[in-house]
């Protein structure tokens, strides 16, 4: 049950959107609205960008195809094969990583429905208007528990080549409850340069430090945090360097069903901890080309899969070594 605190909690939390904010979305009608509204508070959120029937058959198809799945896949938090963790009321917890990878003959019409939002033709429009260009997408993600995602950017895990061009796209698949861990953004964050604030050091890799520092800039520049009242359909992109995560949850009879993607300009390319540049497995998908890192439709990943599934100590031993030798 919620306590009275939890309902304060919420309802401020509404308060806040209908405070204003709500109304400037509306106001944004134009391309150079639209991205000179993301150029200064680093996001945007386009209601009704994707067809609610698309939405209602992706939630439809993850219940019938992926849910009763009881085997290992690839996780965001993690990235690693991981079998579901379900929350005490069902929803899924450990969110799905690249979408694209998965297997197409276990998860067709899934896989094809969140890809068909991903790679929509307004999705195209909308990330050439922030861009200027049109877009790879480097990196997928299926949620529908929430993880209660803690504030960060993205641009130190993977960005576009030229830092900071990377933008994402949050799209909310069903409508998004005040306390199901709704996703929120620090407007104006991405102009903050963290590494004179202390953040020179390998942020990637010093996780508690990093996230130390995050809640310490929120405070020092008395940053506003808002997260908006997502509709099923409605899209937020924001920028790789802009601060976000999702809230905790207060009302966990709900779900936040919601895909996400990373898109870089197509003349970029993908860089990886801010060191390292990835082109893994480009295939075009409507005007997109995506990365298939881990591409379950071939014999060899889906070996790699189940040795990482049944030698998890050893594998992760293996890419925390990786991981130095990129940092070296
Ligand atoms: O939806 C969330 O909780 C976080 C998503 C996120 O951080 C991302 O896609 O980069
Ligand atoms: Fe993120």
């Amino acid at each position: 049950m919620n306590n009275p605190e939890n309902i304060l909690q919420i309802e401020s939390s509404i308060r806040n959107e209908i405070d204003g904010t709500d109304k400037m979305y509306n106001l944004l009608t134009t391309a150079d609205d639209i991205r000179n509204y993301y150029d200064e508070n680093g996001y945007v959120i386009l209601r009704n960008l994707i067809p609610t029937e698309l939405c209602d058959e992706a939630r439809s198809f993850f219940k019938t195809e992926v849910k009763p799945y009881d085997a290992y896949l690839y996780r965001q938090a993690s990235s690693n094969p991981e079998k579901h963790i379900l929350t005490s009321y069902g929803y899924m917890l450990n969110s799905l990583l690249n979408i694209q990878d998965l297997n197409t003959d276990r998860f067709p019409n899934f896989k094809k429905l969140g890809l068909s939002i991903l790679t929509h033709e307004n999705m195209h429009e909308a990330v050439c208007t922030i861009l200027g260009e049109s877009a790879k997408i480097i990196q997928t993600m299926f949620f529908e528990g929430n993880p209660a995602t803690w504030a960060h950017q993205d641009t130190y895990y993977l960005d576009s080549s030229e830092l900071g061009r990377m933008t994402a796209a949050w799209v909310a698949v069903e409508d998004i409850q005040p306390g199901a861990g709704r996703f929120y953004i620090y407007p104006g964050s991405h102009k903050i340069d963290i590494s004179q604030n202390g953040g020179d050091f390998d942020i990637a890799f010093n996780h508690s430090r990093y996230k130390q520092l995050v809640l310490d800039i929120i405070n020092k520049y008395q940053l506003e945090c808002r997260a908006p009242n997502m509709r099923k359909g409605d899209v937020l992109f924001w920028n790789s360097k802009t601060i976000h995560g999702s809230l905790e949850t207060l009302q966990p009879q709900y779900s936040r069903s919601s895909f996400t993607a990373h898109y870089i300009p197509a003349s970029t390319q993908h860089l990886q901890y801010q060191r390292q540049l990835r082109a893994r497995n480009l295939k075009h998908i409507g005007t997109f080309q995506i990365e298939h890192p881990k591409d379950q439709d071939k014999l060899k990943n889906q070996i790699i899969l189940s040795m990482e599934a049944r030698f998890p100590k050893q594998f992760q031993l293996l890419k925390r070594l990786a991981i130095k030798a990129i940092l070296k």
